[in-house]
């Protein structure tokens, strides 16, 4: 068992995934045929001539983005229904075929250049599933993908992120495409290497719902058969719940999962949700965008939880995210901004005592807080380290205990009901060899007092 420990203690990430997961906020911006059809799966016998945004403007889309703190977005350049953002040269169903500026236009052209203009990351969504190329179900379409992928990976400078969805309708149908995955990957590693591969790749894993809430215990040390590609999930429209099997398991990286582990891989988790019910936009959803209520408790359950949040802001008809949408996410960055401006421990002093096991941190500021938030980070280049912390507080001469959670990771964030005081504890009673603590913040959330 300690030699497991030890090995899991010094998995670490690698430069491409330490960048992302520093991100924190990343949006998927669905947009395509679906926004025209008003379906969210497309069967890829759409009629192109569909496609004609009225005002599309790119740089309104990554302002919007930008302005509610999201540092990368992905674009999804192909849907399952094959329609292409941009004009490949490998098939006729994309926008070349569209009115919109007269099949002169490229879609994925203005998001890079947009992305550029505000400095923030750029990704492709290019869905394996495709519904409308005629190669679907044979061998030939291999060739199609890895050289629909080129274009993209060439074509528009840097890529910071490809997700490759695991979705497949093809069951009933009986069609079965085998995808040669290390080809994909070889070609990305090669063309763009600062790229993190997603959800069927080796570098971010799919958390397992779409709900926009993370697991409670979320180790990014998981055991190295999580890589294999048959076990990603894949159909995973209807999943609310992590489901029990396999990577949607409520915990993946516990000592009794990784003690059987042949081996063990840092595999990051991404939550992604959409702003709305729909992935794509519906104008029947206008009045069901989520409230910046609703955004601020999923911030704190998923970049809360060691994970990188995906929210999806889906492009309307005109090519714009709606005002609705804007006017959500203004709230939610405000609500975030005003948590995290004042961090109460900002004067405190803090002794770090590490024992055989435990390591136990002591803090004491000069006039008692009042809190109700706890935000604590390990330092990751070195690892995810801890199992457990508590959070004890001193009132009246007596030590009590605040708060209790497994994981951290990059970061955890818990909140509670609001506490006054001015001596306080840290305890780490478990921890995988010596943890390294990057910081530890408290706040106070309006909303929760
Ligand atoms: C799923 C897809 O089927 C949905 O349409 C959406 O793109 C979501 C992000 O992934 O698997």
């Amino acid at each position: 068992e300690s030699d497991i420990i030890r090995k899991a203690a010094n998995v670490r990430p690698s430069a491409r995934q330490l960048r992302w997961q520093q991100l924190e906020l990343t949006a998927f911006l669905h947009f395509g045929i679906n926004t025209f059809t008003g379906r969210e799966w497309g069967d890829g016998t759409e009629d192109p001539k569909l496609f004609n945004p009225s005002s599309l403007d790119a740089r309104q889309w990554i302002r919007t983005c930008k302005e509610a703190g999201f540092k990368q977005v992905i674009l999804t350049a192909k849907h399952h229904d094959g329609f292409c953002l941009w004009p490949s040269q490998y098939t006729e169903h994309s926008v070349k075929s569209s009115p919109w500026k007269a099949g002169n236009g490229d879609v994925v052209k203005e998001v890079a250049e947009a992305c550029r203009e505000y400095g923030i990351g750029f990704g492709i969504y290019l869905s394996p599933w495709d519904r409308n190329s005629p190669y679907f179900g044979s061998a030939a379409y291999n060739d199609y993908f890895i050289n629909q992928l080129t274009e993209l990976l060439t074509q528009y400078g840097q890529i910071d992120e490809l997700w490759f969805d695991g979705a497949n309708g093809e069951e009933e149908t009986g069609k079965k495409q085998v995808y040669e995955f290390n080809k994909w990957y070889t070609l990305i590693r090669k063309l763009q290497p600062k790229a993190v591969i997603a959800v069927m790749g080796p570098d971010v894993r799919w958390v397992g719902t779409e709900t926009g809430y993370g697991r409670e215990t979320e180790w990014s040390v998981v055991p190295g058969d999580a890589l294999l590609q048959d076990k990603i999930a894949a159909a995973s429209q209807k999943v609310t719940e992590f489901a029990p099997a396999n990577m949607m398991d409520d915990d993946l990286g516990s000592i009794e999962k990784i003690s059987k582990a042949s081996s063990l891989v840092w595999y990051p988790a991404e939550i992604d949700v959409s702003i709305r019910p729909g992935w794509f936009y519906h104008e029947e959803e206008d009045h069901k965008v989520k409230s910046p209520e609703t955004l601020m408790d999923i911030y704190l359950s998923s970049v809360g939880r060691n994970g990188v949040l995906l929210l999806n802001l889906p492009p309307d008809k005109r090519g714009l995210i709606s005002d609705y949408d804007i006017k959500a996410l203004k709230g939610f960055k405000a609500k975030l901004d005003e948590t995290f401006a004042n961090d109460l421990l900002k004067n405190a002093s803090m002794k770090t005592k590490h024992g055989k096991d435990t390591t136990i941190i002591t803090i004491a500021v000069p006039n008692a807080i009042e809190f109700n938030t706890l935000l604590l980070q390990e330092d990751i280049r070195k690892g995810q380290r801890v199992t457990q912390f508590e959070l004890f507080y001193k009132q009246e001469g007596i030590w009590k205990k605040a708060i209790s959670g497994t994981t951290i990771g990059h970061k955890r964030i818990v909140t509670f009901k609001t506490i006054k005081a001015d001596e306080l504890r840290l305890i780490l009673p478990q921890t995988r060899l010596k943890p390294f603590i990057s910081s530890i913040g408290l706040y106070s959330q309006q909303s929760q007092l």
